[in-house]
């Protein structure tokens, strides 16, 4: 009998494992670098600027519809959200560009935010993903020249393409392969119907495997 509840109460709580599609949960925010896990998983880290659908995005790969919390609100994310996908960490980064975001908290989001890819040892890939409207707005830009100089492995996501016309998806991801022949791939995803998404999270599977830098050549 008490095998039996142990044996119950094994799959209760591991219930996100056993019956979702992809086994995922969400583990933890992050408010400063002390709060980093020491799980020393892999990460995979997702930015881009409030709203561009970072949560949305995390939901698309993980099958679900409310694992990452959406608004149509900007700025909500305001800390790393952790989420761990079996063997692997994707890590959800608070969005930039929110006009009425105070002073202090772009601060707090630089000093974060900088910590982070200066330090993290289990980062094996940064995916910036932009609105597939507004291809090449000042922020994005000057992220994707920085990640550029870096030396990490690093990848373009449009989201939104629902939103967009063909033949402008087409230009616009010409335009970025242009610009930025750093970035290891561009995907073109929404998350609305799931376009794009398998390959995407093939592509995360591969840096997840790579040992450290070995994708950014
Ligand atoms: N049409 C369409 N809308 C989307 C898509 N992805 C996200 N959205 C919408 O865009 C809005 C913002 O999405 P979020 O996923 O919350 O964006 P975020 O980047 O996490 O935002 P912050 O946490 O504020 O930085 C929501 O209203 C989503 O429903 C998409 O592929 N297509
Ligand atoms: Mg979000």
């Amino acid at each position: 009998m008490k095998l039996f509840i142990v044996f119950i109460f094994f799959i209760f709580h591991n219930s996100y494992f056993i019956f979702s599609p992809v086994p995922v949960k969400f583990t933890k925010s992050v408010f400063s670098p002390e709060e980093f896990p020491s799980d020393g998983l892999p990460e995979i880290a997702l930015i881009g600027r409030s709203n561009v659908g970072k949560s949305s995005l995390i939901n698309a790969l993980a099958e679900r519809k409310e694992l990452a919390r959406t608004s149509s609100t900007p700025g909500k994310t305001q800390c790393l959200n952790y989420y761990l996908f079996n063997n692997f960490n994707l890590v959800d980064m608070p969005g930039y560009g929110y006009a009425r975001a105070s002073k202090t908290s772009r601060f707090q989001w630089i000093g974060l935010i900088e910590r982070y890819f200066e330090s993290r040892r289990e980062l094996r890939a940064i995916g910036i993903l932009v609105d597939a409207r507004h291809i090449g707005l000042e922020n994005d830009v000057i992220l994707m020249k920085w990640l550029s100089e870096q030396g990490q492995t690093w990848f373009i996501v449009m989201t939104k393409i629902d939103k967009v016309k063909q033949q402008d998806i087409a230009a616009h991801e010409k335009y970025l392969k242009q610009e930025f022949p750093e970035a290891q791939m561009v995907f073109k995803t929404c998350s609305k119907d799931g376009k794009g998404i398998r390959a995407l999270f093939a592509f995360i599977k591969e840096c997840v495997a790579a040992p450290i830098g070995a994708t950014s050549d």
